[in-house]
């Protein structure tokens, strides 16, 4: 797959061609694979989005535009991403300032054939600020449009499906009028998000626009959201007449959205819709389309209202959304139409995915301040304290993170969380014991400062004249140097593995008996000092 198709900034100027190479451009996600016929995955390109600095640990909103092709969606993605790109600087009230500025950005083009294909999103995200001071990271998606003569009913579900599963404002694009069949295209995620309702209590997805172009009866509903509303209202009402099924969709259309609105956009002018020559520029567009245009966007992606990625109830940062991706693209790949309960399974592993990967951040973040690269050598004893109560933290950081399908399918994932934790808990031992001078030195060292220590204690007891003494010191000393003569023969034959691991198994007890044997009198002497200045300074009062 070519992952840099639609890198290009499309050059109203030029033919597509010679389109400049920018750094800022569209990222083909999710592509349909002409020889298979298979969609594939572009992980590289969607991490590099979704981990970029912008995006990786901030709360993110994906706006998605999706419906029928060849009816203006990336054209009108392209001025989402001029409002975006003015807005992250300060400057939103000038963003449609160059009325003869060419639509550049996610490719569009005049005629009949269709341009996009699979999902793409826009390679930078826009960090806006809420109005509590939190920042968040927009980006764009743009899919590829349903039912063109190319592609069959299950590649038209399947894009439509992904981008609003992961999408937080899904822009349902559709010329002329909203159709009863538009509703029913639907269906999938309102059974899917009746159960993720019954377990979190809030409806799974965020914002639905449907966008109406060329709306053709402003005497009956006026252009704009409030011409809209008057529309949707009307279209999902419940009435008593209605069939039973076109009832329960509607009732649960409007339980899975958070939101529902409807804009009507009027008509932007012929230039626009039939001259194969027209590069996107305002000046050429009718100015009742612009004013709308104008009105609509900021009011979209205004950050008082716009709405923060969330799956079962929690929200989503960049790197936890690469999860969903990749779990969701597995489950609409493999199926003609997923089950609802299959979307749901999706779901409950990328969370408990993500729980399992806060847990060993937080575990990790927390052992590297006690025991990090930089740090010295701590006590065996006081690593193994301080990792089963970081362990714990990190075991509660799972468990208090929600999740779908409740216990019985958390539990591989506890299993694999506390392998994990133990696997670094391991590395962690390891890395502290290499700080450790005296477990650097190795077993022949200690045992040659132990023949030192005997040979020079054994001289000095000779001195004091007790020979017999000396003379058994002496030997234990000519011991440890036979030791260690050993020691190296067969670590140099590679002979008698379990003979070597015994000897360096017996230098690390000597080692660690001598260090509490050197503490404990140090600690002695201090005390015994700390006492005697105590008493001397009472004196003197
Ligand atoms: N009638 C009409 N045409 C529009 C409107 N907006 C854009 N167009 C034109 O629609 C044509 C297709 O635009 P695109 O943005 O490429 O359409 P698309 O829906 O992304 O097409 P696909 O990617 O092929 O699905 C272009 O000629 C635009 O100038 C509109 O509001 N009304
Ligand atoms: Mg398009």
């Amino acid at each position: 797959m070519d992952k840099r198709e639609g890198v290009k900034l499309q050059d109203a100027d030029s033919t597509s061609e010679s389109s400049l190479i920018e750094t800022e451009c569209a990222i083909q996600i999710i592509n349909l694979n002409d020889e298979t016929k298979e969609f594939e995955l572009n992980e590289e390109g969607l991490e590099s989005i979704l981990n970029h600095e912008k995006a990786k640990d901030k709360p993110v909103v994906v706006v998605s535009i999706a419906g029928d092709f060849r009816k203006g969606k990336s054209f009108m993605l392209n001025f989402f991403l001029r409002y975006l790109k003015a807005a992250e600087q300060g400057k939103q009230d000038d963003w449609l300032s160059d009325k003869d500025e060419p639509l550049k950005g996610f490719s569009w083009r005049c005629g009949m054939k269709r341009d996009t294909s699979g999902i793409l999103m826009w390679s930078e995200p826009f960090n806006l600020t809420l109005s509590n001071g939190k920042e968040i990271a927009v980006l764009l998606m743009d899919t590829q449009g349903c039912f063109d003569s190319e592609h069959t009913f299950k590649d038209t579900a399947t894009v439509f499906a992904l981008s609003t599963m992961l999408s937080s404002i899904q822009v349902y694009n559709l010329m002329h009028n909203l159709q009863e069949d538009n509703l029913q295209f639907l269906q999938v995620y309102t059974e899917y998000g009746k159960l993720a309702l019954e377990n979190t209590k809030r409806s799974p997805f965020q914002k639905l626009i449907f966008l109406i172009r060329d709306w053709s009866f402003p005497y009956d509903c006026p252009y704009g959201f409030s011409g809209g509303k008057k529309l949707l209202d009307e279209r999902l009402e419940e009435r008593a007449e209605q069939a039973p099924q076109l009832k329960t969709l509607r009732k649960n259309l409007k339980e899975c959205f958070q939101e529902i609105s409807c804009c009507l956009m009027p008509h932007p002018g012929t230039k626009v819709a039939i001259n194969p020559n027209f590069k996107g520029r305002i000046s050429e567009m009718e100015e009742d389309f612009v004013q709308h245009l104008e009105q609509f966007i900021p009011s979209l992606l205004d950050v008082k209202k716009i709405p923060i990625k969330e799956i079962a109830g929690l929200q989503v940062t960049g790197n936890e959304l690469i999860q969903y991706f990749k779990v969701y693209f597995n489950t609409f790949k493999d199926n003609e139409i997923p089950e609802p309960k299959s979307i749901m399974e999706a779901t409950s592993e990328a969370n408990n995915h993500i729980a399992v990967q806060s847990a060993k951040n937080l575990y990790i973040k927390e052992m590297e301040e006690i025991c990090g690269g930089k740090k010295p050598f701590i006590s065996p004893s006081f690593l193994e304290k301080k990792h089963n109560e970081i362990k714990k933290r990190a075991m509660t950081c799972f468990f208090e993170t929600k999740k779908f399908g409740g216990e019985e399918f958390s539990r591989s994932f506890i299993e694999k969380l506390e392998t994990d934790l133990k696997d670094q808990f391991e590395r962690y031992k390891e890395t502290n014991q290499a700080k450790n001078v005296f477990a650097m030195l190795g077993a022949p060292m200690i045992f040659l400062i132990y023949a030192v220590v005997l040979i020079v204690l054994s001289k000095i007891v000779d001195i004091i004249g007790i020979a017999f003494l000396s003379s058994i010191i002496f030997t234990f000393a000519t011991m440890n140097l036979v030791v260690i003569f050993i020691y190296f023969i067969l670590k140099v034959q590679g002979t008698f593995p379990e003979f070597v691991q015994g000897i360096d198994d017996v230098a690390e007890t000597a080692r660690s008996f001598t260090i509490q044997v050197v503490m404990n009198l140090a600690r002695n002497h201090l005390e015994n000092n700390g006492y005697q200045r105590l008493q001397e300074n009472h004196q003197i009062n």
